[in-house]
């Protein structure tokens, strides 16, 4: 090969030309980075990338994700087939790069994969979650039967939506249950079936929202979108604000939501998935019941509560299929068993609200959970003659909620879910990085860490945890309330250094805090927590003679989510607190024995706007996610691997005894290679399939010489088209 002569200046722009496109759009994987210990240098890489609409970075193999509120125009069908079957370092960081390396792990390795994807509410974890899906749904080989299961996977997204996301004043489509779905591959690498498991509800949200936040999306999609003649079978107006489980935020219309194509979208989403008539029909009963339910007014004098008009209850009776009048005895009385004897006595007003609340809660929640059943029947693999496939499991929770106001019960879960995740990413992130050293032969140092195992002791220890602590009280007769359970917190937990309430040590009082709340000091920030409430959802009980009008439900659904078995069941159901950390317990273990990859998302700024970049709030997400101690964990030791295959492939150039083939072993084509490009022995280590390139600067170096070199044949070849060669 001839190389022109372009004289030194001409080479010094040439490799100026290339630093400055790094300058001016950063580095693409922050072990990259020169002073990778520099938080402002960590910030002002993002920022770059940010303004460039560059919004994934790597940390080594994590990407870390920046919403950008805006339609980018990466996701088309181009950019994926970009992704497919290239090597990470070779293209851009992406999204469907991260899809697209757990598949080929999961193909080449045969072991399941699953990808952890955390950050707080509004961050874009959903979002992600969605592009992976797609990712595989457009990429992965597919026949006549496999497309079905495509689309029932894709489609399944816009059904839970609608029943499972909100409008919360962090992200205007929040979700509202946890989720984690496998996706089942066969032999050839087809998508053939899928499973969900969901995590805890916020059915709260069902009878109160916050100012500024809705109920779930369907109870607006049904009103805005709703045929004329549907509405009317239901007993429906098309006006939410008729509704009082739907005005509690004052809410009605969201800008960026359009509940009538919404509607549109979820009823065909349905069909797709294998709802029959007769099921969507039962399915929308339901939904219109709790609306009617939430519109059932209580009167009554001398303190005892009867419902004032029968206009509901006709509705209800018809579309829950119930005996009307038993409906209503249920709903203004209670009734409980003792010493064999059936006791009916009549609820007070306030009793007979929350009585009725409970039920509206229960209905809906169930049906939730009937929904995703019915979902996993469709997805289920059905193939008998080979049971065998791997799987890529996606994690998308609800994400970390800071707030300014006080949290309640469904926060403290939400939240500690997240400590949970938080703690497994430490747990693997270090272990995995170990097991690679050792697995290569090569020793390194270990990184501290803040670890947040103590918070989630602090919340989930036997006996001594907050959950034990809450379990207890609802167990205990007698005087049992909120308060107590705070004080028994006090008593308990309240010397730990991540608990706080309104109690100084010295017996004075912290102002601002209220009486009835407890701060834990999550990874992510503080959080107050309001005690009001925890019992009772804790508990979440519901009077037995509300059950048993609901066991006699004609419709089909309720028939499946009441079963009689319960009436008779003596056993007292575990409490939600318990039952919550024992599916996430199970969770961990799924994760756990699979190979993990991480998304880490960022949100850039609190109003939900494009370009915004919020320094503090994104410094904060940094230090909590614990990016900082991710990448020196990364450069401890080697800050760069390649397995000699790739690094023979990309380099071999800058070498003549490698270049155009290196015929020998490929270990030693490395080797010949680094000898060649100058590299020192404290600079890298041979390990035994990975060459490991300690400093960064190493790297860069021979990647401007890959720069130079693509530059100096373009200039010679440019240089030829004008004729001056
Ligand atoms: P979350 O899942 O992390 O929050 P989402 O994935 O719902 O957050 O993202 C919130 C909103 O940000 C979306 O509705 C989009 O408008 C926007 N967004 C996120 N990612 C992208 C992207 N890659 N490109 C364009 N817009 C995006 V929560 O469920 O509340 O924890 O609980
Ligand atoms: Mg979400």
């Amino acid at each position: 090969l001839k190389y022109i002569v372009v004289g030194s200046d001409g080479v010094r722009a040439m490799m100026e030309s290339a630093l400055t496109a790094r300058d001016r759009v950063g580095v693409q994987d922050f072990v990259l980075l020169e002073n990778y210990t520099s938080e402002a240098a960590f910030i002002e890489n993002l920022r770059k990338r940010f303004k460039e609409n560059l919004i994934y970075t790597y940390i080594g193999s994590v990407l870390v994700s920046m919403n950008p509120y805006r339609d980018l125009e990466i996701y088309t069908k181009n950019h994926m087939e970009r992704y497919r079957g290239v090597n990470f370092y070779e293209v851009s960081p992406h999204i469907y790069a991260v899809g697209d390396n757990s598949y080929r792990s999961m193909r080449t390795e045969g072991k399941d994969q699953c990808i952890l994807i955390s950050g707080e509410s509004g961050a874009g974890k959903t979002e992600a979650s969605k592009k992976i899906l797609q990712y595989y749904a457009v990429t992965c080989p597919a026949s006549d039967k496999v497309q079905t299961i495509k689309d029932r996977l894709l489609q399944s997204n816009p059904v839970l939506e609608a029943f499972g996301n909100a409008k919360t004043l962090r992200n205007d489509n929040s979700s509202r249950f946890g989720k984690y779905m496998d996706i089942q591959f066969d032999f050839k690498g087809a998508p053939v079936g899928g499973h969900i498991i969901n995590y805890l509800l916020e059915k709260s949200r069902v009878v109160h929202q916050n100012h500024g936040e809705r109920n779930f999306h369907i109870f607006y999609q049904l009103i805005e979108g709703g045929e004329e003649d549907l509405l009317r079978r239901l007993g429906l107006e098309r006006n939410s604000q008729q509704y009082q489980f739907l005005v509690k935020g004052n809410c009605p219309k969201v800008s960026s939501i359009n509940d009538r194509s919404e509607w549109k979208a979820v009823k065909k989403a349905l069909t797709v998935i294998g709802f029959n008539e007769d099921e969507i029909e039962e399915l929308l009963n339901i939904i219109a019941s709790v609306l009617h339910l939430g519109n059932v007014q209580y009167g009554g004098e001398d303190g005892t509560a009867c419902i004032t008009t029968d206009t509901q209850i006709k509705y209800l009776s018809r579309l829950l299929g119930v005996n009307g009048a038993l409906l209503t005895e249920a709903l203004t009385h209670k009734k409980i068993i003792a010493k064999g004897e059936e006791l009916v006595s009549p609820l007070n007003l306030e009793q007979a609200s929350s009585a009725r609340d409970a039920l509206s809660k229960a209905v809906y929640g169930r049906t939730f959970t009937w929904l995703v059943n019915k979902i996993n029947a469709s997805l289920a693999y059905k193939d008998d003659s080979s049971k065998h496939y791997s799987v890529i499991g996606l994690l998308d929770i609800y994400g970390f909620e800071v707030s300014k106001t006080t949290g309640n019960f469904e926060q403290f879960c939400i939240n500690y879910c997240n400590e949970k995740l938080q703690q497994l990413f430490i747990e693997l992130t270090l272990k995995s990085e170990q097991d690679e050293y050792e697995a290569e032969g090569i020793t390194w140092e270990p990184v501290q860490y803040f670890n947040n195992k103590i918070i989630c002791d602090l919340v989930e220890e036997k006996f001594k945890g907050i959950i034990s602590i809450l379990d207890e009280e609802c167990l205990r007769p007698g005087d049992a309330s909120d308060i107590t359970f705070l004080e028994k917190l006090e008593g308990t937990v309240g010397g730990h250094a991540h608990f706080v309430t309104h109690k100084l040590a010295d017996g004075k009082t912290r102002k601002v805090m209220g009486r009835d709340e407890f701060r834990l000091l999550h990874y992510a920030g503080e959080v107050n927590y309001n005690v009001n409430g925890f019992l009772d959802k804790n508990n979440d009980l519901l009077f037995r003679n509300l059950k048993e009008v609901m066991c006699m439900s004609e419709n089909k659904i309720l028939n499946q989510c009441f079963d009689r078995e319960e009436l008779s069941d003596k056993k007292r159901p575990e409490t939600a607190a318990t039952q919550f950390k024992a599916s996430l317990a199970k969770l961990m273990e799924i994760l756990m024995s699979k190979e993990p990859s991480y998304v880490r998302c960022i949100k850039p700024n609190d109003a939900k706007q494009a370009g915004r970049f919020d320094e503090v709030l994104i410094r904060h997400q940094v230090k909590y996610l614990g990016l900082m101690e991710n990448l020196r964990v990364r450069r401890a030791g080697f800050s760069y691997r390649r397995h000699y295959e790739v690094f023979l492939r990309r380099y071999k150039s800058l070498c003549p005894e490698t270049w155009p083939n290196w015929q020998g072993k490929k270990q030693d084509g490395v080797a010949t290679l680094v000898k060649h490009l100058g590299y020192k022995p404290e600079e890298y280590k041979m390990g035994r399939s990975k060459i490991f390139i300690r400093f960064p600067k190493t790297l860069f170096a021979t990647e401007d010489a890959l720069e130079t070199r693509k530059h100096g044949i373009a200039t010679k070849l440019q240089a030829g088209w004008r004729g001056y060669s």
